[in-house]
């Protein structure tokens, strides 16, 4: 397949810079009438106008009225007869295209009787002929005609500014958005469909209307979005005086939907998971994803949309910032300290458990990369969560005001512009020029262009005659694909000095900016080796390795001021003994040693500290995580090792989790606020471990009660998490409350998806985690064309069921196998994703890794294998 290589940008040869659109829309062929004024590049040789195009029926072209030729080489429309010089010129171009046949949900297509778009990364070009490159921006005015009966709701970019009847019992809506954007912008809706509205002034005294449209008998979903969306503009007045810039802003929701949602300028549209939320159907979990991808797609206006991505290899420029920001909104709603600490302990592990992974394996590639063969496989962890930490270094070195200024001046240069995400950091700099950004901007930059995730190594020592404390902080990289060595990364390590009973130590807390490969700080005036906390509240991505003792682990866990690094300690304890049992030959005995269990639980018993951090201390890292620490990997043992972790935790501390259960759970009325569900998150550990405990001592009290809840709860997140304890636990009272579940939500879409998650999650006991999965591919309700449901089931098995997947039978890779292709036949932007699964392959002891391998060159020799899938398993195997 052909690659696209950063290096070979150029501009383009022709701007467009308008756009009329009339569609005559209808689900087996909608006409596309698309007028456009083109003018030539002067900047760029003159050559033919090459238009991308992609299963579109070409009817039509004319310049300036007229016929003309034009030729097809490999998908593009290429025009040579073009007028001479650089004035505007008219181009004409009739297409058709089938919606209703459009199964890979890029370009224009329909989901239960709606038409829906959906154009980011390359989309356009399924709709019509067009410059599909993102630094070609126009203004557009679109046509949308349908039946009216059928599709009562006609939506496109900006503003209304006409509609009425047409004969044949069909209508007509006229949308002009008046800001220049890229193509990928557009969007169009046409359905039946209702919506909530919500006119609002802003603080400069603005009018606006919010609009959120859903199926009818969604309706009573939507007050949360609209919360989080009126929440959203206002404190992006407040924080960065960034203003709604439209008079109608409308988010669609469809159940048909490839990504999470999209940020197209005043019509954004999201996939029903992250927007459709009430007390009885989502779960805090939801509540909590639909504020953030609510502002997420919000905050994109400004950064995405008034400023866009010159080329797709620019992606982090509006990925990265825009996660920041969604994560900063996040830790400003939650409001106190602690929930804030919440927020980045629950993003840091996300970035631990998927990007760093990411970033060791054949798919690792830069923040900003160098070259793909289908862009839709770079919406990565990498380029979204990495590239946020990318930014987040950067408010670190200038600071929150510093932040805020180069922020303006970014938009002061770049409004109305493709631009890089070298403009976006020397915006930073130039914004804070005394700042240690600015004194090693070339360096810091080499986050956008060397992936991998940086390793440092502190050492200190104590010298009890000076009195200093000497540190010395080793930065190095390993290779990555393409990448065998790395320059020193700009690494900033926010820390602080404890002694070693826990107190902070005066004067010893600062930023330590790491520039070359090895730094040392001297600390003076030290009675005593003082206890190290580094990279508090993980002030850079990388992997800190040090040598404290446990017993330093556990001051740090007891007493640091940082409570990232409070977690931190804990996670640390947790890994060394995992990795120690797992390491050991033999059975798996029992890894927690008296210590440990004693410090967690002084956690959960703290009389200070909120209930969703102890949530987080009490939950075991990943298997995932843990994995990533061996260089090689027995899935079985892993699983093995941590549920036999969790057991002890249970049994060792049964009383406090009854105790805590009982302190936290009752919370009156639900409500979403970080407070109440961090209640509700430990109420449900301590319920999975009472019935964990419960299988191996055979007591039905807590399983029995476990299952009232689950029968009386008044919220989603209390009967979910009661389930899924039973589930987990792999009780009796499991089955009867999943059928129970289905009976009563089987209407619902989405908590369908949870059902099948659940089960597809839940812990493998002698491999049954498999059949299970099979079985429930054949359920009436699974449905393997929509994305939400394939991935509840098969996404979440493979994924996120290591000890399922992971079969010394080989059963779970050809599983795998089957699905990757069965989905890349209509949809290989899922396929990809799914393909995804066996990354880590190599690092697999055998026989797994053998069987592994077996599966992906199965794929690989597939005929007809798309693009994006080919892409993945190419580079697996390279
Ligand atoms: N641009 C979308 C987002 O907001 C992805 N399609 O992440
Ligand atoms: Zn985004």
């Amino acid at each position: 397949p052909r690659i696209v290589r950063r290096e070979d940008y150029a501009p383009p040869a022709y701007w467009i810079d308008s756009v009329d659109l009339t569609f005559d829309l209808d689900p087996a062929k909608t006409r596309v009438l698309n007028r456009m004024r083109v003018r030539r590049n002067p900047d760029v040789p003159a050559q033919p106008l090459r238009l991308d195009g992609e299963e579109l029926n070409l009817a039509r072209v004319l310049v300036n009225g007229q016929g003309t030729s034009f030729k097809m080489d490999g998908g593009q429309l290429v025009l040579e007869a073009l007028p001479e010089g650089t004035e505007p010129f008219e181009l004409e171009i009739f297409t058709t295209c089938c919606p209703e046949k459009n199964t890979q949900l890029m370009g224009l297509y329909v989901s239960q009787g709606t038409f829906f778009t959906q154009c980011e990364a390359e989309g356009f070009r399924r709709i019509t002929y067009f410059l599909d490159r993102p630094d070609v921006m126009a203004t557009y005015t679109v046509t949308l005609r349908a039946d009216k009966a059928k599709y009562p709701v006609l939506l496109s970019n900006g503003n209304l500014v006409d509609s009425g009847d047409l004969d044949g019992g069909r209508h007509y809506a006229r949308w002009e958005d008046p800001h220049r954007k890229p193509c990928y912008l557009f969007a169009l809706v046409a359905g039946k469909l209702v919506c909530r509205s919500q006119p609002i002034i802003s603080r400069s005294g603005t009018e606006h209307l919010l609009q959120i449209y859903v199926r009818q008998a969604d309706l009573d979903k939507t007050e949360h979005a609209m919360q989080s969306l009126m929440a959203a503009i206002a404190w992006d007045e407040t924080r960065f005086g960034l203003p709604l810039d439209l008079q109608r802003f409308m988010i669609v929701a469809t159940s048909d939907f490839n990504m999470g949602a999209m940020e197209n300028k005043g019509l954004n549209i999201f996939n029903t998971k992250f927007v459709l939320a009430n007390p009885a159907t989502a779960t805090d979990t939801d509540y909590a994803n639909i504020e953030s991808v609510v502002a997420h797609e919000y905050f994109h206006n400004w950064t995405g949309n008034r400023v866009t991505c010159r080329d797709w290899f620019q992606l982090s420029l509006k990925e990265g910032l825009t996660v920041f920001r969604d994560q900063e909104f996040s830790q400003d709603m939650a409001g106190s300290p602690s929930a804030r600490a919440v927020k980045r302990i629950e993003d840091v592990r996300v970035l631990r458990t998927a990007q760093f992974p990411e970033d060791a394996g054949p798919m690792a590639h830069p923040v900003r990369p160098d070259q793909y063969a289908e862009i839709n496989n770079f919406y990565t962890v990498t380029v979204y969560e990495k590239g946020a930490e990318v930014v987040r270094m950067m408010q670190t070195l200038v600071g929150r005001e510093g932040f805020a200024r180069g922020l303006k001046l970014y938009f002061e240069r770049h409004d109305g512009q493709a631009v890089t995400c070298d403009d976006f950091a020397q915006a930073m700099a130039d914004a804070n020029p005394d700042s240690p950004l600015a004194q090693h901007l070339e360096a810091f930059k080499r986050w956008y262009a060397q992936a991998g995730t940086p390793r440092v190594r502190a050492q200190g020592q104590f010298d009890p005659e000076r009195g200093t404390y000497t540190l010395t902080l080793r930065q190095s990289c390993p290779p990555t694909p393409g990448q065998p060595t790395k320059a020193p990364f700009v690494i900033p390590v926010a820390m602080g000095l404890l002694d070693h009973q826990g107190h902070a130590l005066p004067g010893t807390e600062r930023l330590v900016v790491l520039h070359e490969p090895e730094t040392t700080v001297v600390f003076e005036g030290m009675d005593a080796a003082p206890v190290p906390s580094l990279l508090r509240g993980f002030s850079a991505p990388v992997i800190l390795e040090h040598d404290l003792s446990d017993d330093e682990l556990l001051v740090l866990l007891a007493h640091d001021t940082d409570p990232f690094n409070r977690w931190e300690a804990g996670q640390q304890l947790a890994l060394r003994r995992a990795l120690a049992a797992v390491r050991a030959a033999g059975p798996v005995h029992e890894p927690l040693d008296g210590a440990f269990l004693e410090a967690m639980r002084a956690v959960l018993r703290h009389p200070a500290l909120d209930a969703a951090f102890k949530e987080l201390v009490l939950t075991l890292p990943a298997e995932t995580y843990i994995a990533e620490q061996l260089d090689e990997v027995d899935p079985q043992r892993i699983h093995a090792v941590r549920e036999a972790m969790r057991r002890q935790l249970a049994h060792a501390l049964h009383d406090d989790w009854v105790w805590a259960y009982e302190q936290h759970k009752d919370n009156g009325a639900y409500r979403p606020d970080a407070f109440s569900a961090g209640r509700r998150a430990l109420t449900g550990l301590a319920l999975h471990m009472l019935c964990l405990a419960a299988r191996d001592n055979g007591n039905p009290v807590w399983p029995g009660k476990t299952y009232q809840r689950f029968k009386d709860a008044t919220n989603m997140t209390d009967r979910y998490q009661a389930l899924s304890a039973l589930v987990t636990a792999g009780h009796e009272l499991g089955q009867r409350a999943l059928a129970q579940f289905h009976d009563r939500f089987h209407a619902e879409e989405l908590v369908l998806d949870k059902w099948f998650a659940l089960q597809a999650g839940a812990p493998d006991r002698d491999g049954d985690a498999l059949p299970r999965v099979q079985a429930l591919l054949q359920h009436p309700d699974f449905n393997l064309r929509n994305p939400n449901r394939a991935r509840s089931l098969i996404s979440t098995f493979c994924h996120a069921n290591p000890a399922g997947l992971h079969r010394a039978d080989g059963a779970g890779y050809a599983f795998w196998r089957d699905r990757v292709l069965e989905i890349d036949a209509f949809n290989p932007q899922v396929a990809a994703r799914l393909a995804r699964a066996l990354d880590r392959w190599r690092k697999l002891a055998e026989p797994y890794r053998s069987a592994a391998r077996a599966a992906i060159e199965a794929v690989a020799a597939h005929e007809g294998l798309s693009t994006d899938v080919r892409e993945v398993v190419s580079r697996a195997l390279a």
